[in-house]
């Protein structure tokens, strides 16, 4: 039976992804190169410095900077995520993501909320959700980024319960790897191309709770 439900944030709670998309164009475009929306399916559920790896790659530019200057890359990019994030408003929490996490709650199942954002607490102040969840683990508090296990065994250490009796809600390709790694039950959300190994997927939180009713 499951007792614990583990919710990724960035592309399913809230659709940051189009910001982060934004900021790492804005970023390539500096370093003079294009960034399309394809480019960035490869940064989602990835962490911040490998996101820049992939980009500075895609540039061909992955052996001009140094650590420092790589430092200073994702400051930039992170100043002008936090220009979209502050303007952030609960209207756009994803249709049926609230829903969803008040009635699991309802059902006697703890919430948790695993992400690899180092803004997660922001985004959640801003979202006025941060009371949702019974567990938290953002960016700051890993050491190993997804598809490692860590964030998710991690959730379920502070909600206390077993791994197994965990389902994680992902989006990206790096988050149900984790999730399965985790030997948790792992829903897609999003399109089944690209989330090949979950246990299922659906298209979004709103048609779960639909066919839930
Ligand atoms: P930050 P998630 C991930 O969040 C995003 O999907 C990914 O695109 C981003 O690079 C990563 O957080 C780090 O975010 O730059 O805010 O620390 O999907 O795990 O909730
Ligand atoms: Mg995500």
């Amino acid at each position: 039976r499951i007792e614990g439900a583990i919710f990724d944030l960035d592309g399913v709670i809230v659709d940051t992804a189009k910001y982060h998309y934004s900021a790492w164009k804005k970023l390539a475009n500096m370093l003079g190169f294009e960034f399309t929306e394809k480019d960035n399916e490869k940064l989602k559920g990835v962490s911040r410095k490998e996101s820049l790896e992939i980009l500075l790659k895609i540039g061909g530019k992955e052996n001009e900077f140094s650590e420092a200057q790589k430092e200073e890359l994702m400051d930039i990019k992170n100043s002008w995520y936090l220009e979209y994030i502050n303007k952030l408003t609960e209207d756009e929490i994803l249709p049926g993501a609230k829903e969803l996490i008040l009635t699991l709650k309802e059902q006697g199942i703890k919430t948790g909320l695993a992400t690899a954002s180092k803004n997660a607490m922001l985004i959640l102040e801003r979202l006025n959700i941060k009371d949702l969840f019974d567990a938290i683990v953002d960016g700051t508090q890993i050491s190993r980024a997804k598809p490692d296990p860590e964030i998710f065994l991690k959730c379920a250490q502070k909600l206390k319960i077993d791994p197994q009796k965990c389902v994680v809600f992902e989006d990206a390709a790096a988050g149900i790897k984790a999730a399965k790694l985790a030997g948790m039950f792992a829903v897609g959300v999003g399109s089944c191309d690209m989330l090949g190994e979950a246990d299922i997927v659906i298209c979004s939180l709103d048609q779960l709770i639909k066919e839930l009713k």
